[in-house]
């Protein structure tokens, strides 16, 4: 098993079938990413997780991830009990929190496991996961995205996305590549 940690972005009911802010294709990942979450040391899954009148349902989105609602919830579907940590974000009315870097003690919890290297899967590529690989990087992380675990909000913006993080130096792999770390 490999030292490093597994960053399950946003797999919340909202952004999967059905849900305000569904993913397209947001359902076939759940059995790639239960067979990742027994590959790696460290699994954690963030959660967008907004108060009832966050400022992104203004203008921005429908009204998603609302705290305590079951569109907040992680998909059934997925398992969940090799996740250590839930890092939720989102949480105050006035700000937008993109990254699970932000506002959350994400960076704390892998410093203090001496984790350098994360690897991210989840929703959507080129939102939340775009900006958590992104701060990733900044604070010193090599960051590797799981390019077959991850579905963006539309195809174009899902490419243009990958193409933006590995200009920034983003790595990317397949979850068969990961198998028996
Ligand atoms: C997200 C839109 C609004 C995401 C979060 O998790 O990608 N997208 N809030
Ligand atoms: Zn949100």
């Amino acid at each position: 098993m490999s030292k490093d940690a597994l960053i399950i972005v946003d797999m919340q009911n909202d952004f999967c079938e059905g849900g305000p802010l569904e993913v397209p294709g947001a359902m076939e990942i759940i059995p790639i990413i239960n067979r990742l979450i027994d590959k790696l040391e460290l699994v954690i899954a963030t959660q967008d997780y907004h108060p009832p009148n966050h400022c992104s349902f203004v203008s921005q989105w429908p009204v998603h991830c609302v705290a305590g609602t079951e569109g907040a919830e992680l998909n059934k579907g997925l398992k969940t009990d090799r996740i250590k940590h839930f890092v939720r974000k989102g949480t105050s009315k006035d700000k937008e929190a993109y990254s699970g870097f932000q506002g959350t003690e994400l960076s704390t919890i892998l410093d203090s496991k001496g984790i350098e290297t994360i690897y991210l899967c989840g929703l959507a590529t080129d939102v939340c996961v775009k900006a958590t690989a992104l701060d990733g990087l900044s604070k010193g992380f090599r960051v590797i995205v799981i390019s077959d675990a991850v579905r963006g909000v539309t195809k174009e913006t899902g490419e243009a996305a990958i193409e933006e993080m590995k200009r920034e130096g983003v790595e990317f792999t397949e979850s068969g590549s990961l198998e028996g770390e």
